[in-house]
């Protein structure tokens, strides 16, 4: 393998229009690697930093030449002449540089981006897809089915302006077809949900991710119907073909010790909270919940699991894709699942433990996007593939989205060779 040669930074835009980094790996061998970082509107507050400007000049202090300069000249001059195949060396060494214990010196984005084009170069190097690479790399066992797709249908709180509290309604595919089946069907579902959209006098106009974000509902459970009839108008069978999971983003809507669901005028405890979700698992196809409680409201996340039974609770801000923490949840009983994210935990290795954790405890991962600042970049999927994740969550439409689904159905073309 080819030691590293140079490393370069620049800023690009991400989808919400502010910046974001692309960073290039180039190797003594002139192979390259290229790799941009995402980031969160959602984002929790245990997550590794996204290191910003704070210059208010440029991009309303969005700016991140900072984390430019960082990679540009203090982790590439430490990082060049290493050997690019040392992926987990490599990334402890800039844990190790920045020191603080959420890479708030050098920037999560910063390292992360120098992380995932390393791997990249690496990959191409030694000319394997990046799933094939990383599992290789970070010896984890190929399994033969690929992720399903997890598709935010109808978005509200952050990712939109005056829709649902609750931030994410999602359709989950079930059953055995191929992932370019699951996603067609996915997408004649969003078809169908438009049209119902349609019906009832709701805007079709998409949020942050591509997905519906419509306003003037008076229920946060109204959306619920709205999927399963959706997947019924297109021919499919709720709770066989695909069913519904839920995102609400809890800490979004938790302020001094309670539950605010706005359009609902309702203020509710934890435990209230709580008695308010259960019944959805009764009357909808429920496949998973996510972030249904704050991120630092352990004890009620441990009362939801357990009475949850064996569906999936997955653990977002929860966790932040951070060891200590999903340990700590495991142990814990607070949640049955995580929600894997490159950037809160800010290296490919860090990432990759989490999921080996997971499925160590046999419990699910799914590797997603994120809300704000997307990219192009669909090392998310490939990352999904080669750690075997039951899914991926991704929105539906917008070049950032979609680009994951294409990659997902290239790898199974790839597959079956
Ligand atoms: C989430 C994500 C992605 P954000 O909460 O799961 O949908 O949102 O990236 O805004 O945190
Ligand atoms: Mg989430």
């Amino acid at each position: 393998m080819s030691k590293i040669k140079t490393i370069k930074a620049r800023e690009i835009l991400a989808s919400g229009g502010a910046p974001t980094l692309e960073v290039t790996v180039t190797l003594e061998s002139g192979v390259v690697g290229e790799a941009s970082v995402s980031y969160g509107a959602s984002a929790g507050s245990h997550e590794s930093t996204v290191l910003l400007d704070g210059d208010q000049k440029r991009y309303g202090g969005k700016g991140m030449l900072l984390a430019v300069k960082n990679i540009n000249e203090i982790i590439g001059a430490k990082l060049l002449g290493l050997e690019a195949g040392e992926q987990r060396a490599l990334d402890k060494m800039m844990v190790d540089m920045d020191g603080t214990e959420n890479k708030g010196k050098l920037g999560g984005n910063a390292i992360l981006g120098v992380s995932m084009a390393v791997a990249r170069a690496a990959a191409n190097e030694a000319n394997l897809p990046l799933y094939k690479y990383l599992q290789q790399s970070f010896n984890l066992v190929p399994i033969n089915t690929l992720p399903k797709p997890m598709i935010v249908m109808i978005e509200g709180g952050k990712h939109a302006a005056d829709s649902t509290d609750l931030q994410e309604y999602l359709v989950a595919a079930m059953g055995n077809k191929s992932a370019a089946e699951n996603i067609r069907i996915e997408m004649e579902i969003y078809e169908a949900l438009k049209k119902i959209l349609k019906r009832e006098g709701k805007s079709t106009n998409v949020g942050n991710e591509g997905a519906f974000a419509p306003s003037g509902l008076s229920s946060n459970e109204k959306p619920i119907e709205y999927l399963v009839e959706a997947i019924k108008n297109a021919g499919y069978i709720p709770g066989v073909d695909a069913g519904i999971s839920i995102d609400a983003a809890a800490s979004e809507f938790f302020t001094e010790g309670k539950y605010n669901l706005k359009i609902e005028n309702k203020v509710l405890s934890g435990t209230e909270l709580i008695e308010y979700y259960l019944p959805w698992l009764t009357k909808y196809p429920m496949v998973s919940f996510e972030d249904m409680l704050d991120e630092d409201d352990w004890e009620n996340w441990v009362e939801l699991t357990g009475r949850i039974g064996n569906m999936p609770n997955i653990a977002d801000d929860l966790t932040a894709t951070n060891m200590k923490r999903w340990q700590k949840a495991i142990e814990m009983k607070a949640a049955n699942a995580i929600l894997i994210k490159l950037n809160q935990a800010g290296t490919v290795s860090e990432t990759i433990d989490c999921c080996i954790e997971a499925k160590e405890n046999s419990m699910w991962t799914v590797p997603s996007h994120r809300g704000g600042g997307e990219s192009n970049d669909t090392f998310m999927v490939d990352l999904a593939v080669a750690v075997g994740s039951e899914y991926i969550k991704v929105g539906p439409t917008r070049g950032e989205r979609v680009c994951k689904y294409n990659r997902l159905m290239r790898i199974e073309e790839e597959m079956e060779g």
